[in-house]
């Protein structure tokens, strides 16, 4: 067993917009950050990853930079960052930055300049094709519609765009562009920071001839996915990053790598590859997906959810890594997609926990999780901010492949902003989060939902977190041990074991609203396992579980 203190950790993931506004201009800040460090050390985390605080024009939330050396206004100056690495470190927390390098914002200087000529010393930064027949290059949609070229007439020519026109991919066969891309890496490492989290690190080479996709139905665009994901230099560009950058330092790297399968993700995270610890893969978040068509409200399905899970679980074993999510700030709450957010939100938040917690991976908990926060209501595409949400919303209800009312059901079930109202402190006017008006709505919820009531109640989902956590903390099995599935076809009960040499876990979680009996292997009732935790008051263990709607059990045998 291969020891590492980014192994033994947990993740709190930060979306600074959201988190606490210090200053009643209704955008969270790093001085809102620094009041919450108190509470951030109580969770028992070890490391705090921050969404991008750089400067940017915020055409989508700050992946799009403007300047890699220096943060947002809203959100504060450099010296707030100086005493928001200095605080944490004090209180046991480590600062992951958000590398944001597949692409800049159009208002970036390399950009400005790149634009200007095709003989500017910047060109080459990004992609630039000649059009065909006063077409775009070839037929790629964006990830957020529309076309992926964006027409510009300084040059007459088009530039490459994955994800909003306002943020032009960087062109990552410019041995340039890599040796900005690690300078940057190099001046916040040397700042003190201990890790970065990097954006669509597997999007940044791209296959050359920039060849047409295959049509989409119903759609004018074609395919760009087999060009663009895990291409042809990608695992080249990130063993240099590692050899210029990142092995020089101590540090928690995880890259985010959409469409990415298990052999791949072998190879950005293989123990003797010299890549990166961990990726962020998307397979799971796929189960209530339509034929990769997110836009849909068919729901998880638990028997799909265990197999993939699995898969990833028995394919890393011992020769890569997982990371453990279930919502960040580009997916819906999980309570809510994955639990009940009504008659059981307090077992199934508790539930999901346990279950993800315990499986094998470094764990991700993204803010207002720990308190069970939910699902927003957004009452039409006007209420919304996301521009994910707002775009599709466009080009799929102008287009008629969905009628309007389908689009925003929708979106209230999968769109983005559901992760990103404001954090709920307290009961307070605006939950606590600001004195001002809030950049986007707060959930109603949060009357209910709050940290401060639940600081109040033992029995509450945050104070389960903190047991969660510490479970970690005091069991190496957790982190260690091996992982094998039980009943895989069962589509109400998600049950696993952890083993570790003699020692073994057996994790049970109903993931249905009604009771349920399951048998369970004999060992754990010969040996009379010690429950560890439970979402429910304590019983004795028995062959047959009686379990409550969104139980959750832990127990353990040496
Ligand atoms: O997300 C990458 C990505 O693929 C997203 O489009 C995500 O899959 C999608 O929102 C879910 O439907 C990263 C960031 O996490 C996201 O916030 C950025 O908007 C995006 O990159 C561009 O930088
Ligand atoms: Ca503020």
């Amino acid at each position: 067993m291969d020891k590492k203190w980014w192994k033994e950790s947990v993740v709190y993931q930060i979306y600074p917009r959201s988190f606490c506004d210090s200053n009643g201009d209704g955008i969270g800040d790093l001085r809102g950050i620094i009041s919450k460090l108190d509470y951030l050390e109580s969770l028992g985390v070890d490391v705090l990853w921050l969404c991008p605080i750089y400067k940017s024009p915020n055409d989508d939330n700050g992946y799009d930079i403007s300047d890699y050396r220096d943060i947002m206004d809203e959100f504060g100056t450099l010296a707030d960052f100086d005493e928001l690495l200095e605080k944490a470190h004090e209180h046991h927390l480590k600062i992951m930055l958000d590398l944001v390098v597949n692409h800049t914002s159009d208002e970036h200087k390399w950009f400005i300049e790149s634009r200007s000529s095709k003989d500017n010393p910047y060109r080459d930064y990004y992609i630039w094709q000649e059009g065909k027949n006063g077409n775009p290059p070839n037929n790629w949609d964006s990830n957020f519609s529309g076309s992926a070229w964006k027409y510009d007439s300084r040059t007459d020519m088009y530039y490459l765009h994955l994800f909003s026109e306002k943020q032009p991919d960087l062109n990552w066969r410019n041995t340039k562009v890599r040796a900005e891309v690690y300078d940057l890496m190099k001046w916040w490492l040397d700042k003190g920071i201990d890790g970065f989290r990097m954006d669509v690190i597997n999007m940044i080479s791209k296959v050359e001839g920039y060849p047409d996709g295959e049509p989409i139905p119903g759609s004018k665009y074609g395919n760009r996915l087999p060009y663009v994901m895990n291409g042809p230099h990608v695992h080249e560009y990130l063993q240099e990053m590692n050899r210029e950058v990142l092995s020089k330092y101590d540090v928690i790297t995880v890259g985010e790598a959409p469409c990415t399968s298990v052999e791949d993700a072998i190879k950005y995270t293989g123990f003797d590859r010299q890549e990166l610890n961990m990726v962020f893969t998307f397979e799971h978040m796929d189960v209530d997906s339509d034929n990769g068509l997110k836009w849909t409200d068919k729901k998880p399905d638990l028997v799909e959810l265990k197999r993939v899970f699995s898969k990833w679980q028995t394919g890393l074993n011992g020769v890569g890594w997982n990371s453990l999510y279930l919502n960040n700030h580009d997916q819906p709450r999980m309570v809510s997609r994955f639990g009940d957010d009504g008659k059981y939100w307090k077992e199934s938040a508790k539930m999901l926990a346990v279950c993800l917690h315990m499986m094998q991976g470094t764990p991700y908990v993204y803010q207002g999780e720990e308190i069970g926060m939910k699902n927003m209501v957004f009452h039409n595409i006007e209420e919304c901010n996301d521009i994910e949400a707002i775009n599709a919303y466009k080009e799929y209800t102008s287009d008629g492949r969905i009628a309007p009312e389908d689009m925003m059901r929708y979106i209230n079930r999968k769109g983005r902003d559901n992760a990103r109202t404001p954090m709920q402190w307290n009961a307070e006017k605006n939950a606590g989060f600001t004195t001002g008006t809030p950049w986007l709505k707060t959930n109603p919820c949060y009357t209910e939902v709050n940290v401060a009531a639940q600081e109040e109640d033992p029995d509450s989902i945050l104070n389960f977190y903190r047991k969660v956590i510490r479970l970690r903390k005091d069991y190496p099995i957790v982190v260690y041990g091996s992982y094998e599935l039980l009943y895989p076809e069962h589509d109400k009960i998600y049950a696993y074991e952890r083993i570790l040499g003699q020692e073994k876990l057996l994790i049970v979680c109903n993931f249905a609203g009604e009771a349920m009996d399951l048998e369970i292997p004999a060992e754990f009732v010969e040996k009379s396992a010690k429950l560890l935790i439970s979402n429910y008051p304590e019983t004795k263990i028995t062959d047959t579980l009686h379990l409550q709607p969104y139980e959750a059990r832990v127990y353990h045998i040496e």
